[in-house]
This record gives structure tokens, C-alpha cells and sequence, in this order.
């Protein structure tokens, strides 16, 4: 194993990564996104439009890319929210962002040191994280769409870093999901079809990305009770339900006043108050106003 590689393995380790593959950057990523695009599925997602040349060739980004290497952080696998208006598990801690920014750019310089040049993204460009990491040999892509690990299922976030560095590749997982269709069985808006999601039914756009201040109706009466994101298709995989080997850093645990206020009373908290609620939350970055319609127009699933 080169000595870059060994080194960025043993610092991501130090800095709670779970686990790290490597993919070549100049890898067919075929046309899945494509067509996804073509028909629609990112709803009015427009960004992911604009975003198809580079994630198609990451030298865009990077001029050099030689390699992706692939990281995933554990984010927690229990829901401890007690009250009703769930909250997407990814999202009940601080925001993982601003977590993991710092630890990608401790990494950067490592291989800088190499004389690498490098480009991170958690969540926050343009580059196929699921292909790369599946690529990268880090789990499978699975019928939610989601990369599932077999030690660990799939509640981690994806961060990537493509660097000039010819570094030793990893190979693919076999796919194990097999005959199970546990999660396309139980998306309550059936917004997952021959694996693929569908973003114009899946509920975590709807609380999440849409600006809409209403939806469709079935979708309205699905809603019901998701606050912030969803993690159905996630819950119903069986690959969630083995003990996970890995820890979590505590950083991403739900905040015990969060996790114990009902739905009505965060409803009608005032501005400052969701202000230092949400100070650290990643739900900050959709606002108060986004959480209100959540909470009112999608919980009441009655048309006005
Ligand atoms: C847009 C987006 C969404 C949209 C659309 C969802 C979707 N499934 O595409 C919405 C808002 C709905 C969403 C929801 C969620 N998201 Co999201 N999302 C993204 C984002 C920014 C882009 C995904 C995208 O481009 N989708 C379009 C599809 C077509 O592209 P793709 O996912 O890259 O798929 C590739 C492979 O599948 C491959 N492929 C597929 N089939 C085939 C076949 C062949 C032959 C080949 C060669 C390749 C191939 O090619 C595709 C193109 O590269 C990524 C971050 C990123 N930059 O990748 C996070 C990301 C996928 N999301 C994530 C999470 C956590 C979620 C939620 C679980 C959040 C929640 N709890 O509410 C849900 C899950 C919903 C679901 N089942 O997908 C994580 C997933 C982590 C993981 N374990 O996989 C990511 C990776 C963010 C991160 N860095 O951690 N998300």
C-alpha cells in the first residue's frame, strides 16, 4: 500500500471516519443520473441540473483528479425523539457539515504533504458520492438508493475527497440485497421504483427541499408526523437492523429539549427561541418559516 494512502487511513481513523475506500476519478458513471434528470425525478432540484457536467468529470473540479477517496461518518441509528413530528435521524444532532469540514481539510493536508492537491465535499458539491463510494468498495447501492454497509446498514453520511494523487484502488461489494424489497414495500409515497428514488414523492424533499407551501394532497396525507426528513425506506431495511460495530460521535445526538418537545410547541416557539434551539442544528439552514409549514400545512392533511 502506498505510504499517502496508509497515512490518510490511519488520520481519518484518528478523526472518527469509519471507514475509507478509493476509486479511480476517471470511472463510467453510465447514464443513471441522466435519465433520472430526464425524467423529471429531481423535482424542481434545478441545481442538480447544472451540476450534471461536473458530476459526470470530476476534473472539472479538479483539474489532475487522479483518485475519490471515500469516507463514511456514522450518524445515530436510534430515533430518540419522544414526542410526535419526527426528525430524519442524519439531522438531530449538529450540523454534520460544519463537523466534518474541519476533519476534511485535516485529511487535505495530510496528503498535501504527499504533494497532493485535493477538493473535499461532504454533502456540499457536485459529485457523485454514492457511486463513488460503492465504487470505492464501501457497501452496495441498494434498492432505497442508499449505500448500505454490511457491518454498519446505511446510517452514515458520505464524504469524499478527489486528489491528484494516484492512490491503490478498492474493489466493489457485491450487491446484497437479493429478493428483499423491504423498503420500496414500505415508502409510504412509493417514491422508490426499481431502485431509484423518485424526489417529486419522496417525503425528505418535500420537508426538506421543496419551497412549495403546499403539496399534493396523498402526499400531504403521507406527511403527516415527518417534521424534518425520512428515514421509512431506511427503518424497513433489514441490513439497519444488525448491531453496528462503529460508534457515534456524541456531536450528533438529538439535544434532550429537541428530543422531548411536542410538535404544537415548537410550533409556536418564538423566532429567538428556534434560533438557539437550532443554532448548531442542520435544520438551520432550511429555517423556521420551511418548519412551520411542515408542522402546519403538511401535518393537516385536510385541503384548504
Ligand atoms: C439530491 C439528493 C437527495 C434528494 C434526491 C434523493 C435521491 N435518491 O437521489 C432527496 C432530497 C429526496 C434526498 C433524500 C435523502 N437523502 Co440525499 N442526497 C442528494 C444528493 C445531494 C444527490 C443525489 C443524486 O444525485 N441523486 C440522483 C441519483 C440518480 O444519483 P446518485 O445518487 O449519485 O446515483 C448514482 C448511482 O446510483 C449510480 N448508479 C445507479 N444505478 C446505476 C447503474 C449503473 C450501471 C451504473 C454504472 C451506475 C449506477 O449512478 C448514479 C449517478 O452517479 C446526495 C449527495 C451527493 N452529492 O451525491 C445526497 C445523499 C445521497 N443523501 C443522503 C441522505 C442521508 C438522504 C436521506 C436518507 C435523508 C433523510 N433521512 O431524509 C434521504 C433518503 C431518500 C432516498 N431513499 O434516496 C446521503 C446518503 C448516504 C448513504 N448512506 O447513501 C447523501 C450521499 C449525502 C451524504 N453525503 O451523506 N437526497
Amino acid at each position: 500500500m502506498s505510504a499517502a494512502r496508509q497515512a490518510v487511513e490511519y488520520a481519518a481513523e484518528q478523526l472518527g471516519f469509519s471507514a475509507l475506500g478509493v476509486a479511480s476519478a476517471d470511472l463510467d458513471q453510465g447514464d443513471a443520473l441522466p435519465r433520472w434528470l430526464n425524467d423529471g425525478c429531481h423535482a424542481d432540484m434545478q441545481w442538480l441540473e447544472r451540476h450534471l457536467p461536473m458530476r459526470q468529470n470530476p476534473a472539472l473540479l479538479l483539474p489532475g483528479v487522479r483518485s475519490v477517496i471515500m469516507l463514511t461518518y456514522e450518524y445515530p441509528r436510534r430515533d430518540v425523539r419522544c414526542s410526535p413530528g419526527s426528525i430524519a435521524r442524519y439531522a438531530q444532532g449538529e450540523d454534520y457539515h460544519k463537523l466534518l469540514a474541519p476533519k476534511l481539510a485535516d485529511l487535505d493536508e495530510t496528503l498535501q504533504f504527499y504533494g497532493g492537491s485535493q477538493k473535499c465535499f461532504s454533502d456540499s458539491g457536485p459529485v457523485s458520492e454514492r457511486f463513488f463510494a460503492a465504487a470505492a468498495g464501501l457497501g452496495w447501492i441498494g434498492r432505497n438508493g442508499l449505500l448500505v454497509r454490511p457491518r454498519g446498514g446505511s446510517f452514515c453520511f458520505l464524504s469524499c475527497i478527489l486528489t491528484t494523487l494516484l492512490l491503490p484502488t478498492d474493489r466493489p461489494m457485491r450487491n446484497h440485497c437479493g429478493s428483499c424489497h423491504r423498503c420500496e414495500q414500505a415508502c409510504p409515497t412509493h417514491a422508490l421504483v426499481n431502485g431509484r428514488c423518485d424526489a417529486r414523492r419522496c417525503l425528505a424533499y418535500w420537508t426538506i427541499e421543496s419551497k412549495q407551501l403546499s403539496a399534493p394532497i396523498e402526499i400531504q396525507k403521507a406527511m403527516s408526523g415527518h417534521l424534518y426528513g425520512c428515514d421509512v425506506c431506511q427503518e424497513a431495511c433489514p441490513w439497519n437492523h444488525l448491531p453496528s460495530p462503529h460508534a457515534v460521535d456524541p456531536h450528533l445526538l438529538m439535544p434532550a429539549r429537541l428530543a422531548a418537545m411536542p410538535e404544537t410547541e415548537l410550533a409556536d416557539l418564538p423566532e429567538d427561541e428556534w434560533a438557539c434551539l437550532l443554532a448548531n442544528s442542520p435544520m438551520r439552514r432550511t429555517g423556521s418559516a420551511h418548519l412551520r409549514r411542515n408542522i402546519h400545512t403538511f401535518s393537516d392533511p385536510t385541503p384548504s
